[in-house]
């Protein structure tokens, strides 16, 4: 891609509304653009990175077995009048009247709507785990949106739902999503930790958020460092293994500020573990048993002839907010230099030739090396216009390919000056450049 022919509206400045550093270089180029308080447009750029983590987000769900579906955005208000939540979900909820007069609602949820689409097909234990999730925009009339897109009223998220007939089954379903998470977020390079929290206007009593690291962030969190040195590695898709995995969390003290208590704090994590700061939270998990199934009469037959509800829970991921927690863990905002992880970065790798009036070659050479790129699945940037070099490269770091080459005068040959963004430059072959950038992305 030129960057002449690109859709990738670049500003000068910092844009000065913008108070946190995600906002600030989504507006600076272009990922995003406002079309009304809380609500975004995603232009290219911010449009290629969301694919991208949304696609990692899929792989994870399709790996523990749950399956992909899609409901609509906008649902009848008639379900939630059964489960008791459309009195209760108050003024965050967009309501909305059809031409018949029908009253109907953006979804901010769709713990109702799943409930429904379930309890009218599967009827008995034999069918049982169903694990169904799907990627949909939601609406919430949040009071205050702020930080562009990491609180907004629209926005894009991950919801899976699960239903099991017993509580163990259930606590293995939720394990299930509990291992996908800390995979997905570590495919991100991002370091999740999962936290004790609050249920708020889902409900039940077992719940966890993934919160990655921020001072911006709006989550005020209480926990043990050590809990920073663990992973799921060796954790296998089995109820033990699983159970085990979610003890070794859980044996550090880990709460966000709803769950917050002193004592506790003090004494189970000494002085030099303690950690309280911010951080964003990228998924939150709810167990809440029957509390949707049993008002919606969604029951299953079980073996012995009697009927019982299914046991539910809920797995959201802000598939939106984690384009800009990837920005706040990433951006060297003081040097303006952004990183995107190979995983999801809109392109692999930029190409500054520097281009002279009279003197074409330098552009014909990246043209070459960008057919070898495309052979090799490698997605590159070519910076084709004439200006100087170092606002050139000012604009590649913002864009934040992870690789550049420039090909300059004392390219010669073969050789090229490459860069992976924040460190030295080498002089490599186009041959061993593309083994790089092949080996990172194998990795992923
Ligand atoms: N039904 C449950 C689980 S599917 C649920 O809705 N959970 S939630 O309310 O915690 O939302 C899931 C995730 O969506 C959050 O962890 C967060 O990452 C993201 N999210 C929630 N509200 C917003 C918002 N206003 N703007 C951007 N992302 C949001």
């Amino acid at each position: 891609m030129y960057i002449s022919k690109s859709f990738i509206p670049i500003l000068k400045n910092n844009p000065s509304e913008a108070k946190i550093k995600s906002h600030q270089l989504m507006l600076r180029v272009g990922m995003i653009k406002q079309s009304a308080a809380g609500i975004y447009s995603w232009l290219p750029l911010g449009f290629k990175v969301m694919k991208k983590i949304e696609q990692i987000v899929r792989e994870e769900q399709n790996k523990i077995g749950a399956q992909e579906i899609l409901m609509p955005t906008i649902q009848s208000s008639e379900i939630w009048k059964e489960s008791g939540r459309y009195e209760d979900y108050g003024e965050e909820m967009l309501r909305i009247k059809d031409r018949q007069d029908r009253e109907m609602l953006y979804g901010p949820t769709n713990e109702e709507l799943v409930t429904d689409i379930f309890r009218s097909s599967i009827k008995s234990y034999k069918s049982l785990p169903q694990l169904l999730y799907h990627i949909q925009w939601k609406f919430r009339d949040e009071i205050r949106p702020r930080f562009g897109i990491m609180r907004c009223r629209e926005f894009y998220m991950k919801d899976a739902y699960s239903f099991d007939i017993t509580d163990e089954d259930a606590l293995f379903s939720y394990n299930k999503f509990f291992l996908s998470y800390l995979k997905t977020f570590k495919r991100l390079d991002l370091t999740a930790i999962p936290m004790a929290a609050d249920t708020g206007p889902i409900g039940g009593n077992l719940s966890h958020e993934f919160i990655i690291l921020a001072e911006t962030g709006e989550s005020k969190i209480f926990t043990d460092k050590r809990i920073f040195d663990l992973d799921s590695e060796g954790t296998k898709l089995e109820k033990d293994s699983l159970k085990e995995l979610r003890k070794k969390y859980e044996q550090f003290y880990s709460v966000t500020d709803e769950k917050f208590n002193k004592t506790e704090f003090e004494k189970k994590v000494s002085e030099t573990n303690r950690l309280i700061t911010k951080g964003i939270e990228v998924g939150h998990i709810f167990y809440f048993g029957d509390k949707y199934s049993k008002p919606m009469g969604c029951s299953v037959d079980l073996p012995g002839g009697k009927k019982d509800f299914v046991k539910m829970g809920s797995y959201g991921i802000g598939v939106s907010r984690l384009v800009g927690a990837i920005i706040e863990a990433k951006y060297d905002e003081k040097n303006e230099v952004m990183k995107w992880p190979i995983s999801v970065a809109p392109y692999d790798i930029a190409i500054i030739p520097m281009i002279n009036k009279n003197d074409n070659s330098a552009l014909e050479k990246a043209d070459k090396m960008n057919s070898e790129f495309v052979k090799n699945n490698i997605e590159c940037i070519i910076d084709d216009t004439d200006e100087n070099f170092s606002s050139k490269v000012k604009k590649m770091n913002l864009i934040g390919a992870p690789y550049q080459i420039i090909i300059g005068k004392k390219t010669e040959g073969d050789v090229f000056e490459f860069k992976e963004i924040g460190k030295e430059t080498k002089n490599l072959s186009l041959a061993e450049i593309i083994k790089i950038i092949k080996e990172q992305k194998a990795i992923n």
